[in-house]
Formats: C-alpha cells, structure tokens, sequence
C-alpha cells in the first residue's frame, strides 16, 4: 500500500480541474463579436489593444488594455465592416487594417501611437472589392497585403520612429499568386513574405504557397511562387464546429528576428485534415532557413489522441526569446457528453481554445495548454462567420495574450449570458514559472511518508511541478509524472506524498512554465 501513495497523489491531481489561465472578458457587450486580433507594445507590454468584427456591417469593436489586459476599455471603429487585423513595431507604433463598409470594401490602414487607445486618420491602400488584408512590421518596414479580387497583392513603406513613417510605395503584383486567405510576415533584413491558398471554393485538397520580396522596400519585386505544401482543407472546408461559415487552412507566418540561433527562420502555420473530409483537422508547423525558398517537414502541434478537429491556428514569436506560441479552437473533448467539453448531446461540434509553445526553433513543441476555462458553440452565437476566419495571439516578453471568440459565459459577465452571442474573451498566459508564487511549502514525516504541502494564490498559473528530495547531500526527483497545475482561476493547495523517503534530509520544489522553462522554489527540512 505504501509503494503506492505517490502515485494517488498524482492521479488526483492529474484528475482535477485541468490548469487553465484566468480568463477575461475584453468586450463585455450584446450581440456578437467575433474573428479577433491582438497586439502587446513592445515598448510598454502593460499596453495590449483588440479589433473584432461585430454584427454591424458599418463598425467593428475595439478595445484597449494600460494594465497588462486586467481591465479594458472598449469601443468601435466607424466605416469599417471587418477583416481587422493588427501588429505592433519595435517604435510602439500600431497599425490596423480592415475593411471599410460595403459595397466599396476598400483595405484601409490606422495607426495608433498610443496603445489602441486613438487612432489617426484612414490611408486607403487598395481599390475597392478587396479582401481579408493582412499586416506585418519589422526591419522599419510595415507592409500590407491583400486579395484583390483576382489574387494577391501587397504595398509597404518605412517606418523610422513612433508616428514617423513614408508614403507607402506602388501596390505590387505577386507572380502566380491567384490564391487568398494569407498572411504575411518580414524577416531580420527586411525581407518580406506572403503565404495564401489556392481558394478554389471547396473543401480541398488545395496548395498553401509563399513568395518572397528579397529587398523587401528596394526595387525588386516579389519572387516566384513556392508551393509550402498541400492541404485537405479547402478554402471553404465544413467541419461540425464551424458549421455555417467554413474554414480555410488559415496560414499565418512568423519570422524569427531575434538576432538568436535561429534568426531569419521563417515559420507557416496551417490546418490540414487527414483523411480528407473526415473532419479530423489538425494544426501543423513547418520551418524554412531560407526564406521560403525550401520547407521542413511539418510538425504536429496538437498531441490529442483523438480524431476531432483543431482549426483557426495563429503563430506568433517572442522576439525577446525566439519561442514560438501556436493557438488554435480545438474540439478534443467534446465526446458528445454534456459537461466539460460538451455543450450538446454531438461530438466535435464545440470548441475550447488551445495553446502550445516550442523553445527549440519549431522542432517540437511542448504538452498543449488549454487556455479557454469553458467550452463555446458557434451554432449557439447565431453569428454570421461562426468565430471568422481567425483568432489570434501576440506573444512578447513571456507573455502569451491570445483573443477568441467565447459564448461560455464562463466569466458570468456576458450581457447575452450562456451560449448566445460570442464576447471577446483574453488571457495573460505566463510561460515564467517564475511569476508564480509558492505559499507554505512544507515536508512532513508521517507513517505513510513525507507528506510535502505547497499552496499557490489565484492567478498562479504554470504547467505542474516536480517533487525533489535529499538524500546524502545529493538531490534527485520524486514523482515520475508531472504533478499538473490547476486552474489558475483558483487557489490551489496541493499534497504529495513521498512514500519511500528513506533517509530523506530536504525537499524542494520545481515549477515547470507551460513553455517547458523551469524554477527552483523553495527548500524546505523534513521535519518530524
Ligand atoms: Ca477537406
Ligand atoms: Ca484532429
Ligand atoms: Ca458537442
Ligand atoms: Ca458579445
């Protein structure tokens, strides 16, 4: 009986409530708001700014954040009908693109100097009929790109300071680029890269490709076209969870300009499914040291033993660490059962949002993290894209603070309440173990063990920890398995019992980040 103490310690834990960040409402208001975008200030990360569509087909919500994304103050932004999308420069400089109200759907750009907090005036980029523009700064460029009604096209111009940049150059054309639903991204020295799919209306397979502009702002254009890989999931692709909208593959770029071991890698991110119409869609990775030109194998971010769907990944990089954030709506625990994962009596038709980070360039990534606290229904929101083509995540400083589309209700502040219209919903999700706080760590002998006791405040939030003990001055681990977090939405008291501590003299704790970092927290005698 004794040999096995340790281990009901664990499977308690591991039975728990899993560990999830505390989770805010950034929008709070009736109706929908849905198809989200994010930025964190790398000159000041206690300022974090969010654009989503709403149900008006002539405003989109906004909101901004002075205090790390604890509170936020909301409003909209008129003339726009939706497709924001959004990214900070190093200045501070942020800048938005949508587009305006039909029938014209002109790709407009805002930039804020503040934080979100006001805006200047519109610059009109594109002709109208456009769609879904995509935004990137770096290397003192920002550039923008978009589908205009026959294919991929894009514009940049300098930036060399905070509200401090050049007229944006001619519109150029994307050689073979007759695809959409992209993104875009600008490496170290100011190369630029756009990624897109085929778009042939169905439900695929279909080709995700990337050209690149070598010179970036200089006078050479855009490259050829390379095929990044195939995919099953079309541009217009059902599966349960997405019902009335569709998605598409979703590719989204990152480029590594840390200055680090892998500065200039280019990142994709996008959604296959295998097999084809069989809605099990998974979220992949693949890596190129050459901008673009060649591919890695993808890596599979998601590490669910089952065959439901992910979708609506975003990638994002630490460029203070060079770690890569993914998030993703994942449908993994909707067996169909009513209760945690399940809204309804069907499977694979509801979702929570999920995050995963790799500290190694992308070669793998660690244990996936839930991040949502509830579980949302598209078909519930009656909103007219489900959550949109998109949710997004910035990542800055060991900061991870993504944005989705949430009618949980699992805040108890959405004005709609319980799974009626969608609230834009955030988290400050801290890879540092670090930043958590362990209360009363104790070790204990009993006649079953030592029994080793720790407490951690609400907001604690890591992926779990290890149990380390002494014996003859030399320190060695305890529990076999990680001993997994809670959720962060509570104060936790935790116990765990060392069955066999022998001549056990100290115990200490380490805490392991969600981004796999580890933290030395407290030594403590085992006393009698
Ligand atoms: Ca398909
Ligand atoms: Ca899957
Ligand atoms: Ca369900
Ligand atoms: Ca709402």
């Amino acid at each position: 009986v004794l040999c096995c103490a340790a281990f009901l310690a664990v499977a308690i834990a591991r039975g728990a409530v899993s560990t999830v960040p505390p989770n805010i409402n950034a929008s709070k208001l009736a109706g929908n708001e849905d198809e989200s975008t994010i930025g964190i200030d790398p000159v000041n990360t206690s300022k974090i700014a969010i654009v989503s569509n709403n149900d008006s087909a002539s405003t989109i919500f906004r909101a901004y954040s002075t205090n790390g994304g604890t509170t936020w103050t909301t409003g909209s932004i008129a003339g726009a009908c939706c497709d924001g999308q959004m990214t900070f420069d190093s200045f501070g400089n942020l800048f938005l693109v949508y587009l305006t109200a039909g029938p014209s759907y002109v790709v407009t750009l805002v930039v804020s100097t503040d934080g979100g907090a006001t805006f200047g005036a519109p610059t009109a980029l594109s002709s109208t009929g456009a769609d879904q523009p995509s935004v990137a700064a770096g290397a003192g460029s920002v550039w923008v790109d978009w589908n205009n009604g026959t294919g991929m096209v894009a514009r940049g111009a300098s930036v060399t300071g905070l509200g401090v940049m050049g007229a944006f150059g001619a519109t150029q054309s994307i050689p073979s680029a007759t695809g959409s639903f992209g993104d875009i991204a600008v490496g170290p020295t100011g190369k630029v890269t756009v990624t897109y799919q085929d778009n042939l209306g169905g439900q695929g397979p279909e080709n995700i490709y990337v050209n690149t502009d070598a010179d970036g702002l200089g006078a050479g254009g855009f490259g050829a076209r390379v095929t990044a890989t195939s995919t099953n999931v079309g541009s217009f692709d059902f599966i349960p969870a997405q019902s009335g909208r569709s998605i598409d593959a979703e590719a989204n770029l990152a480029y590594d300009r840390t200055g680090g071991a892998h500065n200039g890698r280019l990142y994709l991110v996008y959604t296959d499914e295998t097999p084809n119409e069989s809605d099990d869609t998974n979220i992949l990775v693949r890596r190129s040291d050459d901008n673009g030109a060649t591919w890695s194998a993808a890596v599979k971010v998601n590490d669910d033993a089952t065959t439901r769907s992910q979708f609506l990944p975003h990638i994002s990089l630490d460029q203070t660490t060079g770690k890569i954030a993914v998030t993703w709506e994942d449908s993994r625990n909707d067996g169909g059962v009513v209760g945690s994962g399940s809204t309804d009596a069907a499977a694979n038709n509801d979702a929570m949002y999920y995050g995963a980070v790799s500290g190694n360039g992308g070669l793998t990534f660690g244990p996936n993290f839930q991040i949502s606290a509830g579980t949302s229904n598209a078909v519930d929101a009656a909103a007219p894209v489900d959550y949109g083509d998109y949710a997004w995540s910035d990542y800055y400083g060991g900061h991870l603070h993504p944005v989705w589309s949430d009618n949980s209700n699992s805040t108890g502040d959405n004005p709609n309440g319980t799974l009626h219209q969608f609230d834009q919903y955030t988290a400050d999700v801290t890879g540092s173990p670090t930043a958590v706080a362990i209360l009363a760590f104790t070790a204990r002998r009993t006649a079953a063990g030592v029994v080793v006791r720790w407490s951690v405040p609400v907001g604690g939030w890591a992926a779990g920890f290890n149990v380390y003990r002494e014996r003859s001055g030399s320190w060695s681990k305890v529990n076999r398995r990680l001993i997994p977090a809670r959720s962060a939405q509570l104060a936790n008291d935790y116990r765990f019992v060392d069955s066999r501590p022998g001549h056990a003299t100290r115990y200490r704790l380490q805490v392991v980040g969600i981004d796999g970092t580890r933290a030395w927290r407290g030594v403590v005698a085992a006393a009698d």
